[in-house]
């Protein structure tokens, strides 16, 4: 029997209880508002969640903003050497971003909405191991405004993938006719020289990757990425296609002996790749048409870029050329190594058809200590 007393109490208690239950509540309500608005008043449109268990996987049809999402990124390295390892599938993926050029971009604005890239333009995610470790080598002359694009759209992109990734942008020194191809071999020795990367994407300055579930990650076989190009309708022109980007694993160059040295001017090299890839024995793998979308900036042929006249006398002789021409002959001289904020630079001579010139005498310093030395 309980007394009147007790009774209160219980009826106390059982109040109590109530509105503890109704305090938790309604924070949870609240919470669950705010993390709905911050991503609005941030315009991280491509991360508002819309219901239950949705995070930034959601995909926004038309295309959000590549810099949404990493926000939420914590803005210093954990400590520490035992990081583990970053997810199989990123939660950062967003799918279709939204690709356009405005005028009056500059790449002080690309280095600030990247606090996270290092010297270099070096990248690890800040609190995980990343799985994969991915170079990209960009073939440049004369292309700083695409440049400055590519960067601005890519940087975020790779983060949203989280790699660990560094950028080499390989700058042909000189007038002479522009060859693509000797610079990506270029590029692959000199950026295997500073880190043991896993994967190496040879990327056109110009093409912008528009759905960031095409990831920068190696294949079992070559890969190549740039398949849906807007210039050509979203579709791939023909089934040996290999051009704009692709990626292969160091194995992979090795194997196929890189890319062909000798194709000056425009055209023929990549189709020539693509041969290579399959006389050496490998086949060409390539990620979906709805996600091997690229947006290429528009712009005429370059100065010193003409069309190469030879090339299909070239590509004919592929078969029996491939194991004499390639990374096994590849001669070049670096003029130069540069540390950029959002990359690094490495401006080389990579000669003419008839060859390397010879090394420029030493300075007379320099000449006077040998000789010296010599005595
Ligand atoms: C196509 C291929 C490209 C390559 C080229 C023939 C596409 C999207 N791309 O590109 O992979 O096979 O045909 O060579 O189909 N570059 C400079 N400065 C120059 C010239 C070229 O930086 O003066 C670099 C730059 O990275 C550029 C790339 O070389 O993106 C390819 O040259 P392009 O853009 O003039 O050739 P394009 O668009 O016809
Ligand atoms: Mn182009």
């Amino acid at each position: 029997m309980f007394s009147f007393q007790s009774k209160k109490i219980y009826l106390f208690m059982f109040m109590g209880i109530q509105l503890v239950v109704i305090a938790l509540l309604s924070r949870e309500a609240y919470k669950k508002r705010v993390t709905y608005f911050i991503p609005i008043l941030r315009k991280d449109n491509a991360s508002i969640p819309t219901g239950r268990n949705q995070t930034s996987t959601a995909v926004v049809a038309n295309g959000g903003d590549v810099y949404a999402n990493l926000s939420r990124l914590s803005k210093a390295h954990s400590q520490g050497e035992n990081l583990t390892y970053c997810p199989k599938t990123s939660p950062l993926i967003g799918g279709p971003i939204h690709v356009s050029f405005r005028s009056g971009l500059t790449m002080q604005e690309v280095q600030r909405k990247n606090p996270l890239v290092v010297r270099g333009g070096r990248y690890r995610p800040p609190d995980c191991e990343a799985r994969h470790r991915t170079a990209i080598i960009i073939p440049h002359r004369h292309r700083e405004h695409h440049l400055k694009f590519l960067l601005y759209f890519l940087h975020p992109f790779l983060q949203r993938q989280q790699l660990n990734y560094g950028f080499y942008v390989i700058h042909q020194a000189g007038n002479y006719t522009f060859n693509r191809a000797k610079l990506m071999n270029v590029g692959f020795r000199e950026a295997m020289k500073e880190e043991d990367w896993d994967c190496l994407f040879f990327h056109d300055v110009d093409l912008i990757p528009e759905d960031d579930r095409n990831t920068y990650m190696c294949d079992t076989n070559p890969k190549h990425a740039a398949i849906a190009m807007d210039k050509f309708g979203y579709k791939l022109p023909y089934k040996m296609y290999f051009g704009g980007v692709s990626a292969l694993s160091p194995l992979h160059y090795l194997k196929m002996n890189g890319f062909p040295n000798n194709y000056w001017g425009w055209g023929g090299e990549d189709d020539d790749i693509g041969v290579r890839v399959s006389l050496a024995g490998m086949s060409i793998s390539r990620p979906s048409l709805k996600v091997g979308r690229y947006k290429m900036i528009k712009h005429k042929l370059d100065k010193g870029n003409d069309v190469n006249p030879k090339r299909f006398n070239m590509l004919a002789k592929t078969r029996q050329t491939w194991k004499q021409d390639g990374m096994n002959t590849v001669e070049y001289r670096v003029i130069s190594r540069e540390y950029h904020p959002l990359y690094t630079n490495i401006t080389v001579d990579i000669g003419t058809e008839a060859g390397l010139p010879p090394p420029p005498p030493p300075p007379p310093k320099a000449a006077a200590m040998s000789a010296t030395q010599k005595v």
